[in-house]
């Protein structure tokens, strides 16, 4: 139906189909089942967007009295086929062309009787599919059977394939073979046989047979048991373990564990944030209702600036000597500024060179 063109271009299609025909049972099985589920899918589109057209143009009436009717035509089939496989899909095409007397087949004779594209062709005709839930060369059910692969609780490999070896990859919160076992911290809601549901166990346990944390096996490092067999948080805080923490660093505690922040910079050594968490004030601060504040040096009863022409500026923590205005320093010492007023004018022209 389709011309392929050239013998020329025919011999190497040629070599090719007979070498896939081999390959098929070694080259990746999953992903033959993955290329023929794209072409039945995309069929499946080109059915649905030749619905409403006709053989176009000229007299349609007359045509679909003279011709077959376009719905079942092989025009139509034709131009479904031609968008099945992007031109750059060597897989696609490859599958394609190998099969066309199929798609012809289906096309004119079994579309009634199966309407199921993908089973007919990929599971039944070709053979590289397998109904879901099972996989392999034999299309066998997978563990837990086709309706519930791996009980529900994961996936089956090749699930739906010709390839794969049916091994269940859990979802998280199961295990075993067949992903009926809960694994460590979480516990059997519901479990039997064929079924499972598994649920987290609360954050306190290890393990457990419950929700709760009275329901713990074992406590979870971080946690502890009280008198009522529930794991509580251990308050790594209140025991004033000095080297839990840095000494310019106070603890915080939190459920299953704790953490070192740093003090405030007023603070030598703290207890807790800001200013008012310390132990001790650092140098330059003093204690004013429990807040390390600044001390003003400036203000003290006895002056702590006392060179001559000397002035105090308090700053945080500490404070500075600078010289009185009208004075600037000189070998240690505050003099007089200077009088003479250096030519101005020069400085800007320096600093544009710059
Ligand atoms: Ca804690």
């Amino acid at each position: 139906m389709r011309s392929i063109g050239p013998s020329l271009l025919l011999l190497p299609c040629l070599l090719l189909v007979g070498i896939s025909r081999i390959g098929y049972a070694k080259r990746d099985l999953k992903s033959a089942c993955t290329t023929c589920r794209q072409v039945t899918d995309n069929f499946k589109k080109g059915i649905e967007r030749t619905a409403k057209q006709n053989f176009g143009g000229g007299n349609t009436a007359w045509e679909e009295r003279t011709l077959s009717k376009y719905e079942t035509s092989e025009i139509r089939l034709t131009e479904i086929l031609e968008a099945v496989c992007d031109s750059s899909s060597f897989e696609c095409n490859r599958m394609v062309e190998e099969h066309e007397d199929l798609f012809e087949t289906w096309w004119f004779k079994r579309k009634s009787k199966h309407p199921d594209l993908h089973k007919w062709f990929c599971v039944e005709s070709i053979k590289v599919c397998c109904p879901t839930g099972a996989f392999g060369p034999q299309c066998k059910d997978c563990v837990g059977g086709s309706d519930r692969p791996c009980h529900g609780n994961g996936a089956c490999d090749g699930d739906g394939t010709r390839g794969g070896d049916g091994h269940c990859s859990c979802n998280h919160g199961y295990e075993g073979e067949s992903c009926l076992e809960c694994i460590d911290g979480f516990f059997g809601e519901v479990k039997n046989d064929t079924f499972a549901l598994c649920s987290e166990c609360h954050a306190s346990c290890q393990s457990c047979s419950g929700g709760t944390n009275q329901d713990c096996d074992e406590c979870k490092s971080g946690w502890e048991e009280d008198e009522q067999d529930a794991c509580v948080d251990v308050n790594e805080c209140s025991r004033e373990d000095p080297a839990l923490c840095g000494e310019e660093e106070y603890c915080v505690n939190n459920e299953g564990s704790f953490s070192c922040k740093g003090c405030d910079k007023v603070c030598s050594g703290c207890t807790g944030a800001g200013p008012d968490g310390c132990r001790i004030c650092a140098a330059g601060y003093h204690d004013v209702e429990g807040t390390c504040t600044d001390i003003d040096e400036c203000s003290a009863e006895v002056a702590v600036c006392t060179a001559a022409h000397q002035e105090c500026v308090n700053t945080p923590g500490a404070h500075l000597c600078v010289c009185a205005g009208g004075h600037e320093e000189l070998d240690g010492e505050c003099v007089p500024t200077a009088l003479s007023e250096e030519p101005e004018t020069e400085s800007p022209q320096v600093h544009d060179d710059l």
